[in-house]
């Protein structure tokens, strides 16, 4: 039997056809035509597919020498956030092995990538991990896609989300420095053609231009972002006089530290189950039981291999953290990589050097979960369970935080509020209790 064979966009027409059995000098196909037609209808397709679209369509790959268990909830968890970029995810890979230097995956997995990307008209390739320059060059050679690995993923969801002209200046400094390295020389043979005389400096490759602009860029959104950080630093020294002690929630992205400051404060933070709805940090007032008052403060949420560059880019956001009394860990307890997502959670404050601060680890959405896990969270990480959805869970963690704020040298804090303290010898020792209260505020 002879069968002709071919992909094409999924228009629901058989992509194999078995001729009718006969001597090859009888088969009676027109390759010509068959091909101008298979052409035609794919451009008419295809074109209708991009113009159609929103969203990109994209392949998640996952490898790496872990369990196949870590795999799939690594595409799990690429897949939310791929979502939160608004991509559509239609396929994934996985493979277990050592990552290739060269092309990341080995070349029979590759085959099977490049079919399904043709059969379901995918635009880009997704990796679980960080890809080497020439790790995606060759990707994007052999496969005619676009490749982009998690951190650059990542820097897009953040590069949607920042709203304030700081986070805006954060993303892009960490954008910047992710790209610094990456400018290869392959780009510069190209823009060396383009490159007009007197358009570089003596001996200079445009590969150096564009190595040293980018450099400038880097240093000069330093300077703003310090600026900044200190212009707040001093305008909190100023609100010295209100010494609310600060209680900062921290957590993995979609946890629902932001649910639980709006309850607990009765606002309206933009909360979304998806990655990193939250990048600026947010300040409340808050009215505990026995009439308290504490500042309360909501940010950017933590995630497994976070980026280095967007660390360091918003370390400063971060170190604000610091000035907590006391840090809630929000931890989403129906995840089924809660355990996972503590860890990760208590490296980076590690990391951060904020493990000395006082911590609650509070156990959220236990209407998701059963009464085994909660008890199971309780028991190993002493964690509060509460369900942020319902405010008549939130009593006990009202009283935790009560608590531990009063057995800390804190209640002298309140007497320091309270006026009874004066500026002496102390005053440049590490404040504990600068409170910061950056946007209204709004007594419960
Ligand atoms: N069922 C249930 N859903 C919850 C609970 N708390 C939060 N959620 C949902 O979980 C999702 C994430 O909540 P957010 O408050 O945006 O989470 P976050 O930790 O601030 O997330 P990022 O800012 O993205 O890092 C939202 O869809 C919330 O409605 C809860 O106790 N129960
Ligand atoms: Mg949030």
């Amino acid at each position: 039997t002879i069968a002709i064979g071919h992909l094409q966009p999924d228009t629901g027409a058989s992509s194999h056809i078995a001729l009718p059995l006969t001597a090859i000098e009888n088969i009676d196909l027109n390759c010509l035509e068959l091909f101008h037609s298979l052409e035609s209808s794919a451009v008419t397709e295809f074109a209708h597919k991009t113009t159609g679209r929103e969203n990109q369509r994209a392949i998640i790959i996952s490898v790496g020498p872990n369990a196949a268990r870590t795999l799939d909830q690594s595409v799990t968890e690429m897949t939310e956030l791929a979502e939160a970029a608004k991509i559509t995810v239609v396929d994934s890979f996985t493979q277990q092995r050592k990552l290739n230097p060269h092309m990341a995956i080995g070349s029979g997995k590759l085959k099977e990538i490049i079919i399904s990307s043709m059969e379901q008209d995918v635009d880009l390739l997704i990796f679980d991990h960080d890809l080497s320059p020439t790790q995606v060059n060759n990707l994007s050679r052999q496969t005619d896609l676009k490749v982009i690995d998690r951190t650059l993923l990542i820097l897009d969801i953040f590069a949607r989300r920042a709203l304030s002209r700081e986070g805006k200046l954060k993303v892009e400094l960490a954008q910047l420095k992710y790209r610094l390295p990456r400018i290869s020389d392959k780009t510069t043979a190209l823009s060396r053609l383009t490159g007009g005389i007197g358009s570089r400096g003596p001996g200079e490759t445009t590969l150096e231009i564009d190595r040293r602009r980018i450099r400038e860029r880097i240093s000069k959104l330093e300077k703003k972002l310090q600026k900044m950080a200190r212009s707040r630093t001093n305008a909190r020294k100023k609100r010295k006089r209100n010494q609310l002690p600060l209680v900062s929630i921290v957590g993995y992205t979609n946890a629902g530290k932001s649910t639980l400051l709006n309850i607990m404060t009765r606002s309206k933070v933009f909360t979304e189950n998806l990655p990193f709805a939250t990048l600026d940090p947010t300040s409340r007032r808050l009215r505990l039981p026995q009439e308290q008052e504490i500042i309360i403060t909501d940010t950017v949420g933590f995630i497994k291999k976070l980026p280095k560059d967007l660390l360091d880019a918003f370390r400063t956001t971060l170190e604000e953290l610091r000035e907590a009394d006391l840090l809630l860990h929000v931890v989403d307890s129906s995840n089924s990589e809660v355990k996972e997502q503590i860890e990760t959670v208590e490296e980076i404050l590690r990391e951060l050097d904020l493990d000395h601060i006082p911590i609650l680890t509070v156990a959220n959405k236990i209407d998701l979960v059963s009464p085994e896990i909660v008890r199971w969270l309780t028991k190993h990480y002493r964690a509060i369970p509460i369900s942020a959805r319902r405010a008549e869970t939130l009593p006990p963690l009202l009283e935790s935080i009560r608590k531990t704020l009063r057995f800390k040298p804190l209640s002298q804090n309140f007497s320091h509020s309270q006026g009874h303290s004066h500026p002496g010898p102390d005053q440049d020792k590490p404040e504990s209790q600068k409170a910061d209260q950056q946007k209204s505020v709004s007594p419960i």
